[in-house]
């Protein structure tokens, strides 16, 4: 069976077509009206019928095919079509371009449910849209070459725990402006702390450097990525370039400045950039940008614009998502499992909410591991884990996204006790354990777990 069957009327949209479903000129056999457009076509290598488009006996000849696609350019046309094609169309599914919204067609697409009709103009709009942007992008590029190419040594400062975000748009302009590790280090005042970041710069073989005041002279031109100058501890001599999404701040100078507090990652911006210039991107550059908007969006639960969105799918195509898993979940030690049977033995449920605690625990990030999993469980609305780390009491919380506020109800439970907050479907506190109610040798045991269960509990209830 030939591949495509196509209703036409003009030799530039049987070229789009063409390009569009990436066929060649034999795939399509075309149905006509005009002596000229099947003279071209024809030339073109396309097998062509030519007849009225009222005319069932057309539609004969021209099916079936895999698909039939009709585009029409006079709209008054549209209904005698459909009417040859719905007698003779048998099995060939039938899509539609309409070059008008489909409130205005002559005909309503009910009354055709074996066709799909496709807005053609709504459809162009999104990739238009992000065109406009790349094209915006090409000048914010050359201004930025413009200060730094000349630059021998260039510092790539990020903020001071680097985070994902920070550490992928440093690695996409070395690829974007074409430089090596030597010429264009990425560095911080102070060190990446949290376990999944530390695993994103093992698995991805991230380097970064400590910087210290002194060294600010070494390098020609300074710049700064997901961060702006006013957010860092150090005063800075000076800053050539920004590139930063987080709320504009307007008290220093740089000579280039693209801060956009309406993306979901700085990341988004980068990728905007790479795609302008077609800058051939590798699977360890996807991988990083990808996680980077990944974890800056909160996997696109937060506010986010079209171009996160775009920008997420273009780099899934590209990225390597065993890695970015690899890094989401860091590899657990072994002694966890036991610390997970024993939490997960002792868990309370109240009010759709599954309470944990872990007790005494090495690292940190085990406890939002548990907080994911108790969420599953059936019926339950939220989990809030805790587990001791050091001196401190640290809680995790989730909810499945149509209840409460996680950060709003963590604040109203714990924030005068430590810190607490987060966001609509996470969150986390931080309490000393010197706030809290705890055994005569000063640990944390059942009465602390209870009093932060009932805090919790009335939180969320909405009592003080
Ligand atoms: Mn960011």
């Amino acid at each position: 069976m030939r591949k495509y069957a196509a209703v036409c009327q003009s030799r530039s949209h049987a070229e789009i077509l063409l390009q569009s479903l990436g066929a060649q000129p034999q795939d399509i056999k075309f149905a006509v009206e005009s002596e000229t457009l099947e003279r071209t076509l024809k030339r073109n290598g396309s097998d062509v019928v030519r007849g009225s488009l009222r005319d069932r006996a057309l539609y004969r000849e021209l099916l079936p095919a895999e698909v039939l696609v009709v585009s029409i350019r006079d709209k008054r046309r549209l209904r005698g079509v459909l009417e040859g094609i719905r007698r003779e169309r048998g099995e060939t599914p039938v899509l539609v371009l309409c070059f008008q919204p489909i409130a205005d067609l002559p005909v309503d697409p009910e009354d055709h449910p074996w066709a799909h009709f496709v807005p053609v103009g709504d459809r162009f709009s999104t990739t238009l849209r992000a065109d406009i942007r790349f094209a915006g992008a090409k000048t914010w590029v050359r201004k930025l070459r413009e200060i730094l190419d000349d630059a021998g040594r260039v510092l790539i400062l990020l903020q001071d725990d680097p985070d994902p975000d920070g550490l992928a748009c440093g690695l996409a302009l070395r690829s974007l402006l074409g430089r090596k590790r030597s010429t264009m280090p990425m560095g911080s005042f102070g060190n990446v702390t949290r376990p999944e970041n530390l695993e994103m710069i093992r698995i991805l073989d991230l380097d970064l450097i400590k910087v210290a005041d002194e060294d600010l002279g070494n390098y020609d031109a300074i710049v700064m990525v997901d961060t702006q100058p006013p957010h860092l501890r150090h005063k800075l001599p000076r800053v050539d370039a920004v590139i930063d999404h987080h709320p504009t701040q307007s008290t220093y100078e740089a000579r280039f400045r693209d801060v956009r507090p309406a993306y979901g990652a700085t990341a988004t911006i980068l990728v905007e950039y790479l795609r302008a210039e077609r800058i051939k991107i590798n699977e360890r550059l996807a991988t990083a940008l990808l996680y980077a908007i990944r974890t800056d969006t909160l996997l696109l639960d937060r506010p986010v614009s079209h171009a996160d969105v775009e920008a997420f799918s273009w780099l899934f195509a590209r990225a390597n998502i065993n890695q970015v898993r690899r890094i989401e979940r860091p590899a657990l030690p072994l002694e966890t499992l036991e610390l997970f049977a024993e939490g997960l033995k002792k868990a309370r449920m109240e009010d759709k909410v599954v309470f944990s605690h872990l007790g005494e625990v090495s690292r940190e990030d085990i406890v939002p591991q548990l907080a994911d999993f108790c969420l599953q469980v059936e019926g339950m609305d939220w989990s809030a884990v805790s587990g001791v780390c050091g001196n401190e009491l640290v809680m995790s919380v989730r909810n499945v996204g149509f209840v409460q506020k996680a950060g709003s109800v963590v604040k109203a439970a714990f924030g005068s006790l430590g810190s607490a907050g987060g966001h609509r479907s996470m969150a986390k506190a931080v309490i000393p354990l010197e706030n809290l109610p705890l055994d005569e040798h000063a640990k944390a045991c059942d009465k602390t777990y209870r009093f932060i269960e009932d805090r919790f509990l009335a939180a969320l209830r909405g009592e003080e």
